[in-house]
């Protein structure tokens, strides 16, 4: 049994790592500030963790929450490529400032290994596909710029201190649990509960751009993978964490259709400053170094997704 930090642990992603670790019997500690996670999240768990509220730009609390722990799952960002082009000192400051606060705390509490929730917008709208790691990153947006700066601080870590870090960048994940209700929530969130509810989605450009959708299992059994693999494989280095194919838009809108059981048509608006069109990963690295496998494919895991959605937004007694 080791012990674990999980930061953004009310996130969509960091309390569904939370949630895998506890089945496997690990000690989970988790940090959040609420800046765009949610207690919900932790409901019915929070009792099984020790859940402190903290900032990762207070170091003296990251000192404190790094203490007697073994790994970081560090998945506390704003993630988000238009809320950073409003906002990129908040996004700066949370995505790197935070994540450097975070790394010094790691290093000085001798953490064995942090993982890092790295992001495909790194590669930006290179021409080539599928995205490789050896590609010369080309960042588009804010985000993308603080989290590929964060993906540079991770390795520098391990080059210059020897803390062992790894770094996944996820390409579009989503599953249960990812907040739909905020104008920045991740796309299929969104679309799943606006067709839910009856109401007509917005696709931003033709619905000819494309996503490599990783449903959230895949993406929880990357970190697990990146904490067991031997530091020869791993450490100070960046893989992809997605399923290698990508689905357009307007193929998200119509797989959703019967699932939501939603009968309008889909509204078209101008693309979004900051957007890339195309995204798709070469994942043999991650198989390779990690032993990653694609766990759950597109279609399983938007039908899981809805079913989850369903399930929450129902009125009571129905
Ligand atoms: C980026 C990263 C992703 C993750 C995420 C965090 C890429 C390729 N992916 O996701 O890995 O780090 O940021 O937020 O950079 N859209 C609509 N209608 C809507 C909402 C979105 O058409 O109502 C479009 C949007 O313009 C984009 C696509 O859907 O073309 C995906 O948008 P998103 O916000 O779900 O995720 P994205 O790709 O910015």
């Amino acid at each position: 049994m080791a012990k674990f930090l999980v930061t953004g642990a009310a996130g969509f992603i960091g309390s569904s790592l939370v949630r895998a670790l506890l089945e496997r019997g690990d000690e989970v500690r988790g940090i959040d500030n609420f800046s765009t996670g949610r207690r919900e999240n932790l409901a019915e768990v929070l009792k099984q963790i020790d859940f402190r509220e903290a900032d990762l730009l207070d170091l003296n609390a990251m000192h404190k929450a790094c203490a007697g722990v073994d790994y970081v799952l560090h998945e506390a960002a704003i993630p988000s490529v238009p809320k950073s082009v409003v906002d990129p000192i908040g996004s700066n400051r949370a995505n790197i400032d935070g994540t450097v606060n975070l790394l010094v705390a790691a290093r000085d509490a001798k953490v064995k290994r942090v993982v890092y929730a790295a992001s495909s917008s790194a590669y930006g709208d290179t021409p080539t596909l599928p995205k490789h790691e050896a590609m010369p990153p080309n960042p588009i947006s804010p985000y993308a710029v603080a989290k590929l700066a964060s993906e540079l601080y991770m390795i520098s870590f391990f080059r210059c201190y020897g803390l062992e870090t790894v770094c996944l960048r996820y390409f579009n994940v989503f599953g249960p649990r990812q907040d739909p209700s905020s104008p920045y929530s991740g796309v299929l969130a969104k679309f799943s509960i606006q067709m839910l509810r009856g109401e007509q989605p917005t696709i931003f450009g033709d619905g000819e751009t494309s996503r490599d959708f990783t449903y959230i299992d895949n993406a929880v059994s990357a970190n697990l993978l990146a904490c067991s693999a031997p530091a020869s494989e791993c450490a100070g280095r960046v893989f992809n964490c997605a399923t290698g194919r990508r689905i357009t838009l307007n193929e998200t809108f119509a797989a959703l259709k019967p699932l939501t059981g939603y009968k309008g048509e889909v509204n078209y608006a101008p693309e979004r400053a900051g957007d890339i069109k195309h995204s798709l990963a070469d994942i043999t690295q991650a198989q390779k170094h990690l032993g990653y496998k694609v766990l759950v494919n597109f279609e399983d895991g938007l039908r899981r997704t809805v079913e989850w959605y369903k399930n929450q937004h129902q009125p009571v007694g129905a």
